[in-house]
Parts: structure tokens; C-alpha cells; sequence
């Protein structure tokens, strides 16, 4: 069976400022430092820039890009004290923090990311 789904419709989000923090790199925990980062969701990537024209390749780029494929995502309320709160853990064992004071725009985040999450999955 096939699932008939147009070309990343609904898979991708461009260009918000959301607060990130990285909190573990390869299953090692990493002291959670948050950063505004411009945030780009496309079918089978998240990725973080620190500055919204920066282009991905530019040496010393501080991009980072998240991998969804087998990425898990879950809203969470004990990692920190800041309201919308929602965790992305990915395969290789690293966890992102994301967060805005807007719940509509945190949610909108959330959904995007998990349909993503699910269509880059089943690929
Ligand atoms: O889980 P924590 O340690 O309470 O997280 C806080 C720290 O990351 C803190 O940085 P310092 O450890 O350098 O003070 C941040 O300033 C806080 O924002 C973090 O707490 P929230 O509840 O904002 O995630």
C-alpha cells in the first residue's frame, strides 16, 4: 500500500528564531547552554543556523544539522522550568531542547517535526 502524500507537504517550516539546547551528543550529556538559533525544518532534516543568511557550507559554520530519520520527539516539562518545551532525541543519541514563549508556534514546531520525523522514517 502506498501512502499518497504531495511532495513535502507539510514537512517543512522555514526560518524562526527558536531557543535550542543541545543536551547530549552521541549519549554523552552535554551542559545545557541555550542559544536562539534561525531554525529550518526541510523532509528529512532540522537544521539550526546562528545566523539567518548564513549558508550551510561557510567554513566554521556554526549550522547543525539533526537528522529525523529514527529521531524521536516528545513535549517535556522536567528539563526545564521555561514553558513549551519539547525534546528531539535523535538515532545517534544526541538531544535538542526547543523552545518558544508562543505555544502556537511551538506546537506548529512540534507537529512539523513530527510529521517529518514520520515521513523520513517510513522512507
Ligand atoms: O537544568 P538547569 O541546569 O536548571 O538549566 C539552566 C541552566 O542551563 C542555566 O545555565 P547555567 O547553568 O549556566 O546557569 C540556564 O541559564 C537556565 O536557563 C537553565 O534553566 P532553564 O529552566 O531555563 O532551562
Amino acid at each position: 500500500q502506498h501512502n499518497v502524500l504531495a511532495a513535502g507537504e507539510g514537512l517543512s517550516l522555514e526560518g524562526e528564531h527558536l531557543n535550542v539546547a543541545k543536551i547530549s551528543q552521541s549519549g554523552k550529556k552535554q551542559r545545557k547552554n541555550w542559544n536562539v538559533m534561525w531554525s529550518v525544518l526541510t523532509p528529512g532534516q532540522l537544521r539550526f543556523y546562528k545566523e539567518k543568511q548564513e549558508t550551510p557550507l561557510k567554513p566554521g559554520s556554526k549550522t547543525d544539522v539533526v537528522q529525523l530519520c529514527g529521531a524521536v520527539i516528545a513535549w517535556t516539562t522536567d528539563k526545564s522550568s521555561r514553558k513549551n518545551v519539547f525534546q528531539v532525541t535523535t538515532n545517534t543519541g544526541s538531544e535538542y531542547l526547543l523552545q518558544t514563549d508562543s505555544y502556537s508556534s511551538a506546537d506548529k514546531w512540534y507537529n512539523g517535526i513530527r510529521k517529518a520525523i514520520d515521513n523520513s522514517t517510513k522512507l
